[in-house]
């Protein structure tokens, strides 16, 4: 449980706007008694141990085979974010989804219909393999994707940066379309913006994301 790792922040996006990135990877062992950056445990010592992928993709199996029956039964979808910062390992531990394919080795480790996606356009553009718009393809033709985070990025892992959600390498309108044409239901949210220079940076950020977000969306259904 790597937590959130590598990032920087700076006034990456447009006007100066203070943003995050990264600029390399993190290769400190995580301390026991961490876990998503918290110490739960003052006591401990030493490093936790290591895995190699094979270990960890064993023990989603088991999750996901143990869970899926329940959450189906509940009527509730599992969705699986992939790795932020999508890297094949952060702080000596493997990740799980950090090229496109994964999500796909994901969905076919049990064909449940609660096993879906949280599907972070973002973190998908910052992977190093595939293409954005094939993945949204790949995955909205399935059905798979339980919800969007409709973000942008410049750059790929192991450097990129968080921009506003119209100035980044994916073209926003052309990923609506293609969930358009294969008739996604989900939701979109806007994940992570750049700060704006005001007394609420963070929320006049999303605002701006929400109403861009409203504007295409019209755009596009209007088509
Ligand atoms: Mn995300």
């Amino acid at each position: 449980m790597a937590g959130v790792s590598s990032r920087v922040t700076g006034p990456f996006a447009r006007g100066g706007a203070i943003s995050v990135g990264m600029e390399k990877g993190d290769e400190t062992p995580i301390p026991n008694g961490m876990v998503w950056n918290m110490i739960y445990d003052e006591t401990a010592t030493g490093t936790m141990p290591q895995i190699d992928h094979d270990e960890l993709w064993k023990r989603v199996t088991f999750f996901l085979n143990e869970l899926l029956p329940v959450a189906e039964e509940a009527g509730v979808q599992l969705a699986a974010h992939p790795d932020d910062p999508p890297l094949p390992y952060i702080r000596k531990t493997p990740r799980l989804v950090f090229q496109p394919d994964l999500y796909q080795k994901l969905l076919d480790v049990n064909d449940s219909p609660s096993n879906k996606l949280e599907f972070c356009l973002g973190s998908i553009a910052e992977m190093t393999e595939g293409d954005v718009y094939h993945s949204t393809e790949q995955y909205s033709k399935q059905n798979k994707i339980s919800y969007i985070h409709f973000r942008n990025v410049v750059g790929k892992v192991p450097k990129y940066k968080e921009v506003f959600v119209d100035e980044g390498d994916i073209d926003m309108v052309k990923i609506l379309r293609i969930l358009k044409n294969n008739n996604f239901k989900g939701v979109l949210i806007p994940d992570h913006t750049p700060q704006m220079s005001c007394a609420a940076p963070w929320h006049s950020g999303m605002a701006f994301a929400m109403g861009y977000m409203k504007a295409v969306l019209n755009q596009v259904e209007n088509e």
